[in-house]
């Protein structure tokens, strides 16, 4: 009797996985790699946000879009793009000196032009464009001697050029368009082309999913899937499906996220190289922005914007290069680590790695003592990644301290290795923000707060130069007096304390009276006028001032913001912003 059961339930298996290439491929490497760098690069980067004598600002890869420009005007930019200044070994070893583990090149953004050789479309860097030749060809080869994962991006639905394609509605009209047909003239069969001529490829990333739903979608990965089973998938290929997760354009997550996931950033405003755009990220931010993705669980992919003639621009260069001098030192704090048992901490922020934790060191406190609180293992040694040099520590239950010297190794992000016994229990949710007099402010944001009542904790979008995207987690819905925000604060001094908010509010906001407790101490406070939000247009904040607490002894304190009286909405909180008074 056993037997033929058996059989048939090996049978259903069976035919499960025969029917579904789509298993999901192993992410350990990408999930390792923490690193990555993003170029856009196409027939935009020629232009670098000019047209007809007018500049655009934001980002450049749209300028067809937003010029409007028709599909044949701009299908002529082709004739004069001559990247001669491209080297693939350069780019490879830019990415490699940078510290970055995989590189993602746009082989066709949405302006529907390819920088690949295409049988499925003639309008590609081969056959186009004076330089009559695949630069993705090199690329593949450079990043593999390397030793850089390699992948594409491929705008799968969007694309400009295409009167079926996504997007363009000034030249082919909404009504007319099939994208059933661009999907199987030409999004698939470039997708095939990039999955069968590049060799492995470690992902490809998708952008921008439009005209599939689910079933059609997982059969669009299915086509990956068939050709190059290892290759990883992003989100952006729709309908909640991918290998990994992207998070939206320049955000980063206030907290741990389970789960393979990507930040993405771009060096300076835009993606596509823009002539004026001089706004680059200093190596400092740029160190800073790994070590928080590193310490949330994810990667950071950060983007360079070559010019037309294949040139990274040399502010990226010298800035990543800075970063993988850093990284050439450091690396082990990153590459390979999980996200943070302990939360964000006034100093800076940790990763983990087996029985290791990463202290990054952003800032010195002023007595060289640095607190960590929630350390529930026994630490046994802490040093500096940079010259191994042993730092005495003390441990009280949970508390730890590390005693720096007066002079860090690296003014923009120390690295202290603590190797430790025991467990480190994952505490980043409800943990005290530690406020000290060992900086001159304190920031703490509303996302470490607990919403009571109606509250409501939101990534509220916002844009500066176009596409330029920023993202801010707010509190809102506080309307009555029973809609809180809750925090606990530790104040490891006693002393005078200033409190000050960070908040947008709305003319039907505007002059709501509300209230901060602090233990048995109430501050009251009425709004103040910042502006309406639009999510295209800079959201504005205010910093006001709210006033003076005394601190007796150090301790934990509840502390509370709300609206004093039921109404409309307070505002939109952002922070509190503690200062200890001299
Ligand atoms: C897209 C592109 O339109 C843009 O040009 C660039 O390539 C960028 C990396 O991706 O823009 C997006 C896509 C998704 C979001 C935001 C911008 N999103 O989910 O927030």
């Amino acid at each position: 009797m056993r037997k033929p059961f058996c059989q048939i339930f090996i049978g259903l298996v069976g035919l499960l996985t025969a029917h579904s290439s789509s298993a999901a491929p192993d992410s350990t490497w990408f999930r390792d790699a923490k690193f990555g760098i993003f170029i856009h690069w196409g027939l935009y980067s020629e232009l670098g946000n000019e047209w007809k004598g007018q500049s655009y600002y934001g980002s450049g890869e749209w300028i067809m879009n937003r010029a409007k420009i028709p599909a044949t005007e701009y299908a002529q930019i082709a004739g004069r793009f001559n990247p001669t200044n491209f080297n693939a070994q350069e780019w490879a070893r830019f990415v490699k000196e940078s510290g970055a583990r995989y590189l993602v090149v746009t082989a066709k953004h949405h302006e529907g032009f390819t920088m690949f050789g295409s049988k499925a479309s003639p309008f590609n860097i081969v056959e186009a464009t004076p330089y009559h030749h695949d630069p993705m060809k090199d690329l593949a080869v450079a990043c593999r001697t390397e030793g850089v994962q390699f992948g594409f991006y491929y705008s799968q639905f969007l694309d400009w050029h295409e009167p079926n394609g996504g997007g363009n509605t000034w030249d082919f009209p909404q009504s007319t368009k099939n994208y059933k047909t661009y999907y199987a003239q030409k999004s698939i069969p470039q997708i095939k082309e990039l999955l069968s001529n590049y060799g492995r490829l470690g992902l490809i990333w998708f952008d921008m999913p439009g005209g599939l739903n689910r079933d059609e979608t997982l059969k669009f990965m299915d086509e990956v899937r068939q050709l190059q089973p290892d290759c990883l998938i992003s989100s952006r290929v729709g309908n909640g499906l991918g290998d990994f997760r992207d998070l939206g354009d320049s955000e980063l997550p206030p907290h741990v996220i389970d789960g393979t996931w990507e930040a993405l950033f771009t060096h300076n405003d835009s993606w596509g190289f823009v002539k004026n755009d001089f706004d680059f990220k200093s190596p400092r931010e740029i160190l800073h922005l790994l070590a928080s993705t590193s310490s949330r669980g994810g990667n950071l992919i950060l983007n360079v914007g070559p010019d037309g003639t294949g040139r990274i621009p040399e502010t990226s260069q010298r800035f990543l290069h800075e970063v993988g001098k850093w990284l050439a030192i450091n690396g082990e704090s990153i590459y390979g680590t999980t996200h943070s048992p302990i939360p964000d901490q006034p100093w800076g922020l940790m990763a983990l790695k087996t029985n290791r934790l990463f202290l990054h060191v952003f800032a010195r406190p002023n007595d060289g003592i640095l607190f960590v609180p929630g350390f529930s293992a026994s630490a046994k040694c802490a040093r500096f990644l940079a010259d191994d040099e042993p730092l005495k520590t003390e441990q009280h239950g949970d508390d730890l301290k590390i005693f720096l010297p007066e002079e860090l190794p690296d003014l923009r992000d120390t690295v202290v290795a603590v190797d430790f016994t025991g467990t480190l229990r994952d505490s980043w949710r409800n943990r005290p923000q530690i406020i000290s007099r060992q900086f001159d402010s304190f920031s703490v944001d509303a996302a470490k707060g607990d919403p009571a009542g109606a509250t409501t904790l939101d990534s509220v979008t916002s844009s500066q130069y176009f596409g330029n995207w920023k993202h801010d987690t707010l509190a809102r819905n506080m309307k009555n007096a029973k809609d809180k925000l809750e925090f606990s604060f530790r104040f490891l001094e006693p002393g005078d304390y200033r409190v000050a908010l960070e908040y947008a509010c709305s003319a039907a906001e505007k002059s709501r009276e509300g209230i901060i407790e602090v233990g048995e101490k109430s501050l009251g406070f009425q709004t103040l006028l910042t502006g309406e939000y639009n999510s295209h247009d800079p959201l504005l904040f205010i910093r006001q001032n709210i006033g003076v607490i005394h601190i007796e002894s150090p301790g934990i304190l509840p502390v509370t913001v709300h609206p004093k009286t039921d109404g409309t909405e307070l505002f939109w909180f952002r922070r509190f912003v503690i200062e200890p008074l001299r």
